[in-house]
């Protein structure tokens, strides 16, 4: 699919500061393939559905994950979780995007993962760090992402933990196997 094509489609989905926010991970996650060595077409694609089911009514959620080949335990977590992994399979269902490094990027842009690609630092990075945000330590955050990939997602994996924790809400195992990963990826 055309990223036009996409952008049309997912601006209908999307309130306007999440479509801006969306088109801002597109431009970032674009310049981060570049400089990575990510495929940048790829990058952008999946960076303008990364958010496309943000939105979507939890029941609507819910029944595609019971029904679907979806991990069962999201449904244990924050609803929060579940519109990446949703998203990763309505491309496919009703776009026809196959394609798995895109589909993971947009899976686990929410929590990482262990074992992550490129491609799923890319956008779990872009995400974080699109010129839009305003987090404690983003500016941290985003010189080491000029420099070294893994080390910026580390900064986001221990902030984000260290963010739920200090709130006192749940932590979803994929976040906990992203940070144990990326520290020892580091360096
Ligand atoms: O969709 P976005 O707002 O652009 O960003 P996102 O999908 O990366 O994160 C959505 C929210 O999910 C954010 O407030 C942080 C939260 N989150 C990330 N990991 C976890 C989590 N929430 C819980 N409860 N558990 C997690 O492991
Ligand atoms: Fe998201
Ligand atoms: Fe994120
Ligand atoms: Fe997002």
């Amino acid at each position: 699919m055309e990223i036009k094509e996409a952008t049309t489609i997912v601006e209908k989905y999307l309130t306007k500061s999440r479509f801006e926010h969306t088109l801002r991970v597109a431009k970032t996650a674009k310049e981060l393939a570049g400089k990575y060595g990510v495929d940048q077409e790829k990058a952008e694609l999946a960076a303008i559905f990364h958010d496309y089911c943000k939105y979507r009514p939890l029941d609507e959620m819910r029944r595609i994950i019971e029904e679907s080949y979806l991990p069962k335990d999201l449904l244990h977590f924050h609803h929060e979780l579940w519109h990446g992994p949703v998203a990763s399979l309505l491309i496919e269902r009703e776009y026809g995007i196959t394609d798995s490094s895109i589909k993971d990027a947009i899976f686990y842009h929410t929590t990482g993962r262990a074992n992550m690609s490129d491609m799923e630092l890319v956008l779990f990075v872009a995400d974080y760090i699109e010129p839009g945000r305003d987090f404690p330590g983003l500016d941290e955050v985003r010189e080491t992402a000029k420099k070294d990939l893994i080390h910026a997602a580390w900064l986001i994996s221990r902030n984000t933990i260290r963010f739920l924790m200090d709130k006192g809400h749940t932590i979803y195992p994929d976040s906990f196997h992203s940070y144990n990963d990326l520290t020892k990826r580091v360096n």
